[in-house]
């Protein structure tokens, strides 16, 4: 079976399980698993914050995010198809109890667009408190959002009082795209989360960085939501690992993307466009199926994928993914 539905689905490679089983491990509820904070320490340095917590899933990062940035009744802008607004079951709702506000179409959007957004601070309007913004943007296939506007955006925030969170789920992918550092990437926003479960490779784990203060109130609500870990050195272990040895690696990923996508641009039944291919996700139509029939057809020839709506299926690259197994997918996809 040919895998891709996520980059989620990687397992620990034998230098990341040897990592692991030799990790130096603490409570870290009570601030002393030494793996956990060498972890945290390296990964706020990676990206240029203050200080960084590690968490279970990166849903936990991005609502901790919303918990501490806002207030209940507050109200975040984000791109279309945002991970928080669509994929996070309606923690936002849940939790923080905030109101999600759509800017622009397509996940990426402008700081001419998201100051459009921003409500007036009168009494009947919520109060715009953030803008959240995704890093690389999963659901619109792995798009970059292009860092110029990144900053432009993060400077009108904080022009109008607005905070900024990254979801940089796929930071790394967006790095390794860019050739730009994940400290430049994140330095616009206030607060960053990243993943070690997605194209880095590791089985479990996210960061969330912010000041020191921020962190300090993410830990408190880490503990409330449950995620205070006891000796998860063995997990920062397999991030640690992960940092060291699959950053660059994510190039190949982004290689077999393309592959696949230039194949299946070359297939009569699908309809893929190469050139909107930038890291390790891509999005595509079925021509003569509908996107679950197509998928159900391919998982029984071998490809697993996702289906992300009638019309279109996403299919991810990853560390367990070979060139030659994109080669083999393709001619199962000609099949379908
Ligand atoms: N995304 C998953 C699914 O939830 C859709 C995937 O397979 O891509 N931010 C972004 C941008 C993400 O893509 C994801 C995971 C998360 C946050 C949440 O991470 P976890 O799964 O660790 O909670």
């Amino acid at each position: 079976m040919i895998d891709l539905r996520s980059d989620t689905l990687t397992a620990p490679t034998a230098g990341m399980r040897q990592a692991m089983a030799h990790a130096e491990v603490g409570d870290d509820v009570y601030g002393e698993d030494p793996t956990a904070l060498r972890l945290q320490e390296r990964a706020a340095d990676l990206l240029g914050k203050e200080s960084a917590l590690f968490v279970p899933t990166g849903t936990m990062a991005n609502q901790l995010a919303l918990l501490c940035h806002c207030e209940r009744g507050n109200e975040v802008l984000v791109g279309e198809g945002n991970h928080c607004v669509l994929y996070e079951s309606g923690a936002g709702a849940a939790w923080a109890q905030v109101q999600f506000t759509v800017v622009g179409s397509g996940g990426l959007f402008s700081a001419d667009a998201m100051i459009a957004a921003i409500k007036p601070r009168e009494y009947h309007f919520p109060q715009t408190r953030l803008c959240a913004l995704e890093n690389t943007h999963n659901r619109s296939g792995g798009r970059i959002f292009p860092q110029a506007e990144v900053e432009r955006i993060a400077s009108a925030a904080h022009a109008h009082q607005l905070a900024v969170h990254l979801d940089g789920a796929r930071l790394w992918n967006a790095a390794v795209a860019t050739g730009q550092s994940v400290r430049t990437l994140a330095s616009p926003a206030d607060s960053v989360s990243a993943c070690f479960s997605k194209g880095l490779g590791a089985p479990v784990g996210s960061v969330l960085a912010g000041s020191r203060d921020f962190i300090a109130r993410a830990r408190r609500y880490r503990k409330m939501l449950g995620g205070g870990m006891r000796q998860v050195g063995v997990l920062c272990a397999a991030a640690l690992y992960a940092l060291d040895h699959h950053v660059d690696r994510l190039a190949e990923d982004h290689q077999n993307a393309k592959r696949l996508a230039s194949g299946l641009a070359n297939l009569p039944n699908v309809r893929c466009n190469p050139q909107a291919v930038e890291t390790n996700i891509l999005v595509f139509e079925p021509l003569k199926l509908d996107a679950p029939t197509f998928v159900a057809k391919a998982t029984s020839l071998g490809v697993r994928m996702n289906p992300i709506s009638a019309t279109h299926i996403r299919a991810v690259t990853h560390l367990d993914i070979t060139k030659s197994q994109i080669d083999e997918a393709l001619s199962i996809l000609a099949r379908c």
